[in-house]
């Protein structure tokens, strides 16, 4: 499943065990519609082939109303969308509920415009979120303005970022390479531009690369 996304067109990227799971859904979900898209208009069709003006076939039946049709038909749909939702529901859960262990925990400031991102030797970067690949990452998210919401569509997460409270996420990288971050939230007139990279190195590059960066104060100054 990982890899058949791969030869589908305008599919957007995807990393991370979350981005995964969430295709994997998805995909499900849409073949069902389609199954029944095409059980419905392929009735519609043989109807209206069969009954077409001057065709031979019988019109004659009584008109009658087969309840055993009715209640499977409605209970197969029934429980094949109950199943999504449970399945979908499940995932939610998830996706936030973020894991007591971490093996990195980074803080996240947002204020308009930008994604203020603090590692916890004290090095901080701004639009930009350097991860070491294979790691349980968990972000804890505040604002310093307005409502924001911390957003990597190759991830397929996304949260709310609340002035007054502290929220937590948490994704496991699975690929090294760069994604984008954004905010999902309008919250100004620059909201447009307010976007980064999620960029996710190996770890021996990660402890590099947090090597190379001069500590300076906190995010709250
Ligand atoms: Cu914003």
């Amino acid at each position: 499943m990982a890899d058949a996304t791969r030869w589908v067109p305008f599919w957007p990227p995807t990393s991370a065990a979350s981005g995964y799971r969430v295709n994997t859904l998805f995909i499900f979900e849409l073949a069902l519609c389609a199954a029944i898209l095409a059980l419905v208009f392929g009735l519609i069709w043989v109807f209206c082939i069969r009954y077409r003006r001057g065709s031979p076939a019988v019109r004659s039946g009584a008109e009658e109303k087969s309840w055993a049709v009715e209640i499977a038909w409605t209970a197969a749909t029934l429980v094949c969308f109950l199943g999504l939702f449970v399945w979908g529901a499940g995932m939610y859960v998830w996706l936030y509920q973020p894991p007591p262990l971490a093996d990195l925990e980074l803080y996240v400031v947002g204020k308009q415009w930008m994604w203020k991102i603090e590692h916890p030797g004290g090095q901080r970067e701004i639009d930009a979120l350097h991860v070491p690949v294979g790691k349980t990452v968990r972000l804890v998210l505040a604002s310093q303005d307005v409502i924001h919401s911390f957003f990597i569509p190759a991830f397929r997460l996304k949260h709310d970022v609340v002035p007054g409270t502290l929220e937590t996420m948490w994704f496991r990288p699975t690929a090294t390479g760069s994604f984008a971050l954004l905010c999902a939230e309008f919250c100004g007139t620059q909201h447009a531009h307010m976007e980064g990279q999620v960029v996710v190195m190996e770890p021996a590059a990660y402890t590099d690369w947090l090597a190379n960066q001069g500590v300076s104060q906190s995010l709250a100054q």
